[in-house]
């Protein structure tokens, strides 16, 4: 079975193995896949028919645009891979310049750069972070063809991670390993909770580092690292790690309050020169702004970047949501100012809660002196692919129809404004939305005012939730406080688990909800006991009856139980990645088929013929075509 693995094997077969390709690839040992593979699929898909659809009705779905790139698109790709011809892939360039001479060569260009975030935030904060590979996979080739004059594409990271395998069932290195065979040319990028990592709280330093060189070493290019406090001690480690793997180190502040506001005390123009230079000084290549709730305004963002670009030195990204509406010409006046990268999403994928839409940034730029040099037309057509796709998630969407400039008071993170909203109603707290919202705003305050993005956006929320369940308001909350058990992301924060907030914790709340317990004031990764990877491996080997790869010792570090759940419902059904997305949500009806590429080359062909009515045991049976034979199934009904 090794040798079979091995012959099979994508890296052996494309020749880029090195030495520690056995070491770093246990699978290889392990026996050939059991063959099995048809009848995994077909339990699935015969339990989401029968008991696990997202809806009961099925929506009349429609197939995607095939968009496929011209000769000349072709053309200009594998010209920009040999390092030639006007428009160089920016890919080529970290790779050959490295990153000092691509920051070099950013600050160069005229015209303003541009980062698609159709892959990451736009459905993290449209969608609920659900849209599959499979889809992504779908679009994949015709993105790097149609736009390969982008900056970079946000892929990867945030909370895409956990939710690939919580609720999709999938790989998430998978995800990244496979975009990267089908797009060379443009810089991936990720983006990562400082000491967080990709989770909801600190990681042992060790564990951080190896995540990142894990992630660098199957294709991130750029990371953009934050701290849900813009504690700069909570980047410091990761950063470092990003600058060891020769990658992209994108440092972020956070944006909160507005920097215009005279009585702004906290958060000031000066507060952002300084943590900039603080960046600067780090060895970041790239600085980021990091407008997670889409609070800066047009002119507030032309003072900011102005000041910025005249106080430091690195090239600019600036990252906002739409909620308020404001998204574009915030856009505007950054660019105005000098910003040297922006974030967009494919027009069907942006807007509200999103990021603004590229496709309206780069209309309006046309013909000024910082065009992107995007042709517009050819993102109308990634679109058509995104407007199609969409509706097979439909229902994760918001209802959410028109911009909130209310945004700006409350101040929740574009996926969080209308997550909250869900969580809210789903606690029996829909009718009291309002009052969810002034509770957020509260909690802020008590809080001495802090920056509010995950993981520290979620503690704000649980927070607000429990204000509003349990009927209290300020007064009444340090009132009943002591006999109250407080959500446990509140106190994991005043634990200082999350890091430390600028200005400390207000002292009378922290007691409150800490009732005794002594809280860190250092930093948790340099008090947590450092992963012991081998131990674990073989923890995991235990659980699993197989050695583990090292990526899945690294999902299961960060994400124990959520790890542990995926690959249980990976041995039970085998790779679901491979369905499309309609069949992996909604399963089949009778009469209905689907096709199903399981390897390069192998497709199952798979018609769903009947399903009877449920015997007295509950079991229902389908009977299925699985190329060509008759299949017949039984499924328990749950209902
Ligand atoms: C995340 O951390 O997932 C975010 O998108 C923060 O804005
Ligand atoms: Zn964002």
């Amino acid at each position: 079975p090794f040798l079979e693995n091995v012959i099979a094997d994508r890296e052996f077969r494309e020749g880029t193995v090195d030495t520690h390709y056995i070491e770093r690839r246990p699978d290889l040992l392990n026996m050939p896949r059991r063959k099995d593979r048809g009848t995994k699929l077909l339990r699935f898909i015969g339990e989401v028919t029968v008991n696990d659809r997202l809806a009961p009705e099925k929506p009349a779905l429609k197939k995607p645009p095939r968009l496929r790139p011209t000769p000349e698109m072709r053309e200009a790709v594998r010209r920009q891979l040999r390092g030639e011809g006007p428009v160089p892939s920016t890919k080529v360039l970290l790779d050959t310049l490295g990153p000092k001479g691509l920051a070099e060569w950013v600050l160069k260009e005229r015209r303003v750069l541009l980062t698609d975030t159709t892959f990451r935030d736009a459905h993290q904060s449209l969608l609920a972070t659900r849209v599959r590979t499979h889809d992504l996979l779908g679009i994949a080739e015709a993105t790097a063809h149609f736009a390969p004059e982008l900056f970079s594409l946000e892929m990867w990271g945030g909370a895409t991670f956990d939710t690939a395998m919580r609720f999709l069932k999938e790989s998430p290195w998978e995800r990244l390993r496979r975009l990267r065979e089908m797009i060379p040319n443009l810089l991936f990028q990720m983006l990562l909770r400082g000491a967080n990592a990709v989770g909801y709280t600190n990681y042992p330093d060790n564990v951080v580092r190896a995540f990142i060189h894990e992630a660098a070493r199957q294709g991130i290019d750029v990371f953009r690292i934050f701290d849900s406090l813009n504690w700069f001690d909570g980047m410091r480690v990761a950063i470092e790690a990003v600058l060891e793997t020769g990658k992209v180190a994108e440092v972020a502040i956070c944006y909160t309050g507005d920097v215009l506001d005279p009585a702004e005390k906290k958060y000031t123009m000066r507060y952002y020169l300084d943590l900039a230079k603080k960046i600067e000084a780090a060895g970041a290549h790239i600085l980021a702004i990091k407008d997670m709730a889409g609070l800066l305004k047009p002119y507030a963002a032309y003072e900011l970047i102005r000041q910025l670009k005249q106080e430091v030195s690195l090239p600019i990204h600036l990252h906002t949501h739409d909620t308020s509406g404001n998204g574009l010409s915030m856009l505007l006046k950054a660019v105005e100012a000098g910003v040297d990268i922006v974030d967009g999403a494919i027009a069907a994928m942006s807007g509200l809660t999103s990021q603004p839409s590229l496709n309206s940034l780069v209309a309006a730029l046309k013909g000024t002196d910082r065009d992107p040099g995007i042709d517009v037309e050819r993102l109308d057509r990634l679109s058509d692919y995104w407007e199609v796709v969409r509706t097979y998630y439909a229902p994760f969407e918001s209802d959410m129809k028109a911009p909130a400039a209310e945004i700006y008071k409350y101040q929740m993170p574009g996926g969080q404004y209308t997550n909250l909203k869900q969580q809210a109603a789903s606690v029996g707290l829909g009718d009291r939305w309002p009052e969810v919202k002034e509770a957020y705003a509260l909690v802020n305050r008590l809080l001495g005012d802090i920056v509010k993005v995950t993981p520290s956006s979620k503690m704000v929320g649980d927070f607000a939730l429990f204000m509003v369940q349990n009927n209290l308001d300020e007064k009444t909350l340090f009132e009943r406080g002591e006999a109250l058990d407080f959500p446990a992301s509140v106190v994991d924060y005043f634990m200082g688990y999350m890091g430390q907030p600028p200005g400390g914790f207000p002292e009378r709340l922290q007691k409150l909800v800490l009732k005794g317990k002594e809280p860190l004031r250092d930093r948790p990764g340099a008090v947590l006991p450092p992963a012991d990877f081998e131990a674990i491996a073989r923890e995991l080997e235990e659980k699993l009856g197989r050695p583990p790869a090292f990526e899945e010792v690294l999902s299961y570090v960060l994400y124990p139980k959520v790890f542990l759940e995926y690959a249980e419902h990976v041995e039970r059904y085998g790779d679901v990645s491979v369905l499309d997305t309609p069949t992996f949500f909604y399963g089949l009806r009778p009469g209905e088929s689907t096709t199903v590429e399981i390897e390069r080359g192998k497709t199952l062909y798979i018609r769903l013929l009947s399903v009877s009515d449920p015997d007295e045991n509950g079991r229902r049976t389908l009977f299925f075509e699985l190329n060509g034979q008759m299949r017949a199934l039984d499924i328990f009904d749950r209902s």
